[in-house]
């Protein structure tokens, strides 16, 4: 072996060391470690996301003519030459750009952090990087450096600054795929010589210098990484060097790995994710970038009962603002972030740092909870008693969260539920947060009840789903237990049984052509009826079908289990649910 090693070969094995160790230590972060990490993230549960860049100038029109899409896309969406759409940066110049004003927005709001797009997929940066001119400094007439303003405001008001970062590069020489036969047939610069490799490197570059330069940051959202592989875009090697340039960094799951958190968009699983952290990000209006025809607001009400439904569900709201050119986070914005901000002054004990509901399903709303004591987020006030179905833990106390005295509220217990005795106006009738101080571990009776008619309805949302594939699919359309493709996997739910006998087994589901044929059985203590799944017509055509009649014999706790026991095609089915109806 060569003693005299040349100085590069030297440095090239030092970064393979550095490289290996970082994997090494990252691979061996304990979960007490990584819980620590994540504290401040998971107590946040509200944020709130920027896109913001060259595209708040065309604001979605392009040569007078609307563009479609989202605002931030109108590259992309009007077809429109890099050179052509780079003649926006020396348009670029936000005078009112005041990123006090920003973060005491965001602070106003209740927000505990921001993540604002460093670069987005047009590639054009709001930082001073050293990698390219294509920045806010080298190309614009504003010449400020926008990351750092908002950072440093961020740290002085106490709020965690986080960067959006864009894999895919619309502009970048070096980014592929792009031309003929790529999602961008219309960029007609020559792909002879670039090479996604030296991209990659740029790419690594410019997040160091985003973990290097401007304090602490929270958290990298990584998006755009949909066109490559992880082995193509180096995903290991570029978080490996990303955790150890910032060790307590959070990172997102778009960098085609699943680092520390899931990223639902636009949307709110309907019974969260569980066993991850997650967070869901979602536009006020339509779009993520400023668009000047885009009033389709959502109502102040709409966004705090969705911050109550994600808290409830274990996650956290990434809510976005799209600032114009001038630098302004519109009015629309402003407005519903500070009637947000008046809602979380009063309640937010009842957000930050709460875990999710004990309950499935509550039908007048939402609960989150902290040790000893359950958040009831009404939405439907009751005429005077609020029932809390299954709950079996003494209930020491009950408030109304909102009121300083804490004026007790009566509580009765029934058999299946716990009675609130509530004043017959809500206090809030947008979410009006009932306290109840509990002793100890909260225990809540999940089983299905026998209705008046002796029959019991097992509904997919209020089924236990046992396994990874299937999950329940929320939506007047779905409704059902899907995803059902592995037959291993199987729902569950928990009955009690006052009234024995013989029942009578119908099973409600969907399923397409091509994957009928499933053969499942439905079981209750150690008795079960058997059935086939047949061609419904498709994944939204449901119909009953009944199976026959199981004896239970006795009375008290059982579970119901639909079980395959074949599966010759991909799926099993879409199960809406069973129905257990007396036997004649
Ligand atoms: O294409 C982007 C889009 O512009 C926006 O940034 C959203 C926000 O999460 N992410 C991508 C679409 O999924």
């Amino acid at each position: 072996m060569n003693a005299h090693r040349s100085p590069w070969r030297l440095s090239i094995l030092a970064v393979a060391l550095l490289a290996v160790t970082a994997l090494a230590v990252q691979a061996q972060e304990t979960t007490e470690r990584r819980d620590a990490r994540m504290k401040w993230w998971r107590e946040a549960r509200f944020g709130m996301f920027i896109h913001w860049g060259l595209y708040a100038i065309p604001a979605g029109e392009w040569n007078g003519q609307k563009v479609g899409g989202a605002g931030e896309w109108i590259m992309y969406s009007g077809q429109i030459q890099p050179d052509e759409y780079e003649k926006l940066a020396p348009q670029f110049n936000p005078v009112k750009f005041n990123a006090r004003q920003w973060v005491r927005i965001a602070k106003a709001a209740g927000m505990k952090y921001i993540v604002i797009t460093s670069k987005h997929h047009d590639g054009f940066c709001l930082w001073d990087s050293a990698e390219t001119d294509y920045d806010v400094i080298d190309a614009t007439p504003f010449g400020r450096d926008i990351l750092k303003e908002l950072a440093d405001e961020c740290h002085r008001q106490g709020l965690k600054m986080c960067f959006y970062h864009s894999i895919l590069d619309w502009h970048h020489p070096d980014y592929l795929p792009r031309g003929e036969g790529s999602p961008r047939p219309w960029d007609k610069r020559p792909t002879e010589g670039a090479d996604l490799n030296r991209y990659i490197d740029h790419m690594k570059a410019q997040l160091r210098e985003l973990l290097t330069k401007y304090g602490e940051i929270g958290v990298i959202w990584f998006d755009g990484g949909w066109e490559h592989s992880p082995e193509e875009l180096r995903s290991e090697e570029v978080v490996s060097m990303m955790r150890e340039a910032h060790p307590s960094l959070i990172i997102n799951n778009r960098i085609q790995i699943p680092q520390d958190f899931d990223t639902p968009e636009q949307q709110i699983p309907a019974t969260g994710i569980p066993g991850r952290d997650w967070e869901t990000c979602m536009t006020m209006n339509d779009t993520w970038g400023y668009r000047k025809d885009d009033r389709n607001w959502k109502s102040t009400e709409d966004l705090i009962r969705k911050l109550a439904d994600i808290a409830s569900k274990g996650g956290n709201f990434l809510l976005n603002v799209g600032p114009t050119s001038e630098g302004l986070i519109p009015a629309a914005s402003v407005e519903r972030l500070a009637q947000m901000g008046a809602w979380l002054q009063k309640n937010g004990e009842s957000v930050y740092d709460t875990t999710a509901s004990p309950f499935k399903a509550l039908p007048w709303g939402r609960c989150t909870q902290r040790p000893g004591k359950l958040y009831l987020h009404v939405f439907e006030w009751p005429n005077g008693l609020l029932q809390v179905p299954g709950l079996k833990t003494p209930v020491k106390k009950a408030y109304l969260l909102a009121d300083r005295k804490r004026t007790p509220l009566a509580v009765t217990p029934y058999p299946d539920f716990v009675g609130i005795t509530l004043p017959v106006q809500a206090p809030d009738p947008v979410d009006t947060v009932v306290v109840l101080e509990v002793d100890g571990e909260v225990v809540i009776d999940t089983s299905i009840r026998q209705q008046a008619d002796g029959s019991f309805e097992l509904k997919a949302a209020d089924a236990v789903v046992h396994g990874d594939a299937a999950r329940y699919e929320s939506g007047p359309e779905r409704d059902n237990i899907g995803f059902w493709t592995k037959a291993e996997d199987f729902v569950t739910w928990d009955i009690t049984v006052d009234r024995p006998g013989r029942f009578e087994v119908e099973v409600t589901y969907a399923c397409e052509p091509a994957a009928a044929g499933a053969e499942y059985i439905v079981e209750v203590g150690g008795k079960s009826v058997s059935g086939k799944v047949a061609d419904t017509g498709g994944w939204g055509a449901f119909k009953g079908e009944k199976l026959g009649v199981i004896e239970i014999a006795d009375g008290g706790l059982r579970t119901v289990t639909v079980r395959p026991t074949a599966m010759p095609g991909f799926a099993v089915m879409n199960l809406r649910g069973v129905v257990l109806r007396p036997a004649p």
